[in-house]
């Protein structure tokens, strides 16, 4: 698969390419990375508390996921006042700080746009549902049953269970596409999206340098199914064509009249890469990036839980499809975990026998795929999914929905659910930050919201910051080289040997200098012909101490050469 040579102006050159462009972007969840007065949540001082660790690693924005008050029913994405801190991370005030002493650093700061919903304890939806005739009763989705009773259509949550719940003191339903307590905004009224927009500059106002716009392709709903004749089916994207006149339209209220320095980046699951070019073309000014969910999607069967064999040729095509699809115009977020999703090392690699080989394979061929890489908090040290005996010790509402749905109702097999639940439970990313072998990890003195991974004696930041070969070392050496060396951030892609099971290989070309990633995603020694010939080739980085000069490489290894 090749993509054409795209010409770009180099950073500092006239019509240069943006920042971000060339910038590695670091996704800190509050609640788990580090707890500055021991409750055992993470808070706003925690993180001032390690900008020097995220300085060294070399990142240049934080991704904050919420941190606004939130009756924390799904972890802050249900957000009872957008203009404010949630006493439990800290105030105002020390926002303010993290973002001044974040700054100094060179580092920008994210905050997490989460406007698809409110939570029910939120002014807005306890004024909306106060009454039918309530001024902001058509600021979310209200619909009366269908017939004399039962939800208006069949959409389904994406926590379990149905999208409507019925509210009975006006015998109306209000849609939810997430958690009951998470009701849609309606963004077809105006005044809606004029609230947005105004809390939007009032945080820029205040320093902050973007936003990470969650399940952002929800807010245009497609109305005719909403308001269909039949139960519209379950399932699908609910995303409205006129998503994009709403994207247009924040753009001109937010961010037309700035310098153009901001990053904005839209999480949009169920998006292709013909929707991906229209969301991230520059002329068209509605978001700079986007995350889309084709990859993260390839190992699941019916729903997240139910989980199917991983294909690397698979995999290796559908990234090569997008970095394709946005060769030209566009751009691409790179990501294989986030707070959503497991871990890294353990979903794609083997994190037991070959763990930093495996998580240092992936991080080389995300980091020198076209786009900008998002590297999730412990990510950089390697650390991996945790396993709880019991659904009891699980926290997550997506997988404590899940589980009891599927054995409750669906008289599913404990063991089989509670397996699924291991492998792809959302808490496996959300176990607190391992910064030394100590026994809360260094997390906090108090107890942690979530048991620390019993692996931090092992898997910690002060283990790998003192190690010259470790999991942080080789995150650093990456995030150097796409500052240094402009092929990185904007040379073409070309997949080679699409089909080889467990050979990853691409080049990246720019002007005259290609490089060439060689890498073995397996547990035994791939012994066969490297798709170009590397003699004479500078040898850029390595995850082996030694790498062998012959085309042999070691379970998991991982070579990248200037040819
Ligand atoms: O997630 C959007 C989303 O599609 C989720 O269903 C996500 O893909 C799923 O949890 C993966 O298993 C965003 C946030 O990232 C997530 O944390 C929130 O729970 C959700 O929206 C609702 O705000």
């Amino acid at each position: 698969m090749t993509s054409s040579h795209p010409t770009v102006a180099l950073p500092g050159e006239p019509g240069a390419a943006p920042w971000w462009t060339s910038a590695v972007v670091y996704q800190v969840y509050p609640r788990s990375f580090a707890d500055s007065d021991g409750d055992g949540i993470g808070d706003l001082g925690g993180i001032r508390g390690r900008l020097e660790y995220l300085a060294e690693l070399g990142v240049d924005a934080l991704w904050l996921s919420p941190v606004y008050p939130s009756p924390q029913h799904d972890n802050g994405y249900d957000i009872s006042d957008y203009r404010e801190i949630e006493p439990v991370f800290g105030d105002l005030a020390e926002f303010d700080l993290l973002v001044a002493e974040a700054h100094e650093r060179g580092i920008k700061i994210v905050m997490d746009l989460v406007v698809n919903h409110t939570s029910d304890e939120h002014a807005w939806f306890r004024e909306s549902r106060s009454s039918r005739s309530n001024p902001k009763r058509d600021w979310y989705w209200w619909r009366k049953p269908q017939g004399d009773e039962g939800p208006p259509n069949g959409w389904g949550s994406a926590f379990s269970g149905p999208a409507w719940t019925l509210d009975e003191a006006t015998g109306e339903y209000y849609l939810h596409l997430f958690a009951k307590q998470q009701p849609d905004l309606n963004w077809e009224n105006p005044e809606v999206r004029q609230a947005v927009y105004s809390m939007m500059n009032w945080w820029l106002d205040r320093g902050v340098d973007g936003f990470r716009m969650d399940v952002i392709n929800y807010i245009a709903k497609q109305v005719d199914l909403i308001d269909g004749p039949a139960p519209a089916t379950g399932g699908g994207s609910p995303m409205g064509p006129q998503i994009h006149d709403f994207l247009q339209e924040m753009h001109e209220a937010v961010f037309a009249r700035r310098d153009g320095e901001h990053l904005t980046v839209g999480e949009m699951p169920g998006v292709n890469t013909d929707d991906a070019r229209l969301f991230t073309d520059p002329g068209r000014a509605e978001v700079d990036m986007i995350f889309q969910f084709e990859h993260v999607g390839l190992d699941q069967g019916a729903n997240k839980f139910e989980v199917l064999p991983r294909s690397l040729p698979a995999l290796k095509k559908n990234l090569a499809h997008w970095q394709d699809g946005l060769a030209e115009t566009g751009w691409n977020s790179l990501y294989l975990n986030n707070h959503d999703q497991p871990r890294l090392v353990s979903r794609f690699g083997n994190d037991t026998e070959f763990r930093y080989e495996s998580a240092t394979l992936w991080a080389l061929v995300l980091h020198l795929h076209r786009g900008t890489p998002y590297v999730y908090q412990g990510e950089e040290i390697g650390m991996t999914n945790v396993r709880f005996d019991s659904i009891d010790d699980y926290r997550d509402l997506e997988s404590l929905n899940h589980y009891r749905e599927a054995v409750d109702q669906f008289d599913l097999d404990p063991g089989t659910v509670l397996a699924g639940v291991q492998t792809m439970s959302r808490d496996n990313a959300r176990t607190p930050m391992q910064w030394d072998g100590t026994e809360q990890a260094g997390f906090t003195t108090g107890t942690p919201w979530l048991p620390v991974n019993p692996n931090h004696t092992e898997i910690n930041v002060a283990a790998d910051r003192a190690a010259e070969r470790s999991v942080f070392r080789f995150y650093q050496r990456l995030i150097a080289l796409r500052h240094e060396s402009p092929v990185v951030a904007l040379g073409s892609f070309t997949l080679l040997d699409p089909e080889h099971e467990r050979l990853y290989a691409f080049t990246r070309t720019l002007g005259d200098e290609t490089l060439l990633v060689v890498a073995n995603a397996s547990d035994t020694r791939l012994d066969v012909p490297l798709p170009v010939d590397v003699t004479g080739a500078e040898l850029v980085l390595a995850n082996y101490p030694t790498p062998g000069g012959g085309s042999a490489l070691g379970p998991w290894e991982a070579r990248l050469y200037r040819l």
